[in-house]
């Protein structure tokens, strides 16, 4: 009986040791890691950008790739935090968030970069979780 007991006593020991960090990894992931990043190009170049709206879904993780076409270009999305970069021509800036919120969210550029800088905008549009979208990217 009492080697039983030890026995019993083996089990939920190793059961701790390796069944609460596994559920905690496999939680963690299930909220973070095995969804993988919808990607999002957007190229500026003559003082705008490609594609100009992005269409999104609420909870998307998204990662937002930025890169130039011609010169330097800034980018700003401030909807969605501190989102605020210089764009290169070459080079990839990257964002990587999830879309919580939903509604439309202009961006920018920061840089000026030409006649009609002040025209280089667009918008992010985040549909409702459960809600109907086209989906995908336009320009
Ligand atoms: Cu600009």
């Amino acid at each position: 009986m009492k080697r039983l007991i030890e026995i019993a006593a083996l089990v939920s020991v190793f059961l701790v040791i390796v069944g609460v960090p596994t559920g905690v990894l496999a939680y963690d992931g299930f909220l973070h890691g095995h969804q993988d990043a919808r990607e999002i190009t957007l190229v500026g170049r003559d003082s705008s950008w490609s594609p100009s709206v992005i269409h999104v879904q609420q909870g998307e993780r998204i990662r937002l790739r930025l890169t130039s076409g011609d010169v330097v270009h800034g980018f700003a999305l401030p909807g969605y935090g501190a989102m605020t970069t210089d764009v290169y021509p070459g080079r990839y800036a990257t964002f990587e968030f999830v879309a919580d919120q939903a509604g439309t969210f202009p961006f920018a550029c920061l840089v000026t970069c030409g006649l009609n800088h002040n025209h280089m905008q667009g918008k992010l549009i985040v549909d409702p979780a459960g809600g109907s979208s086209s989906g995908g990217t336009t320009q």
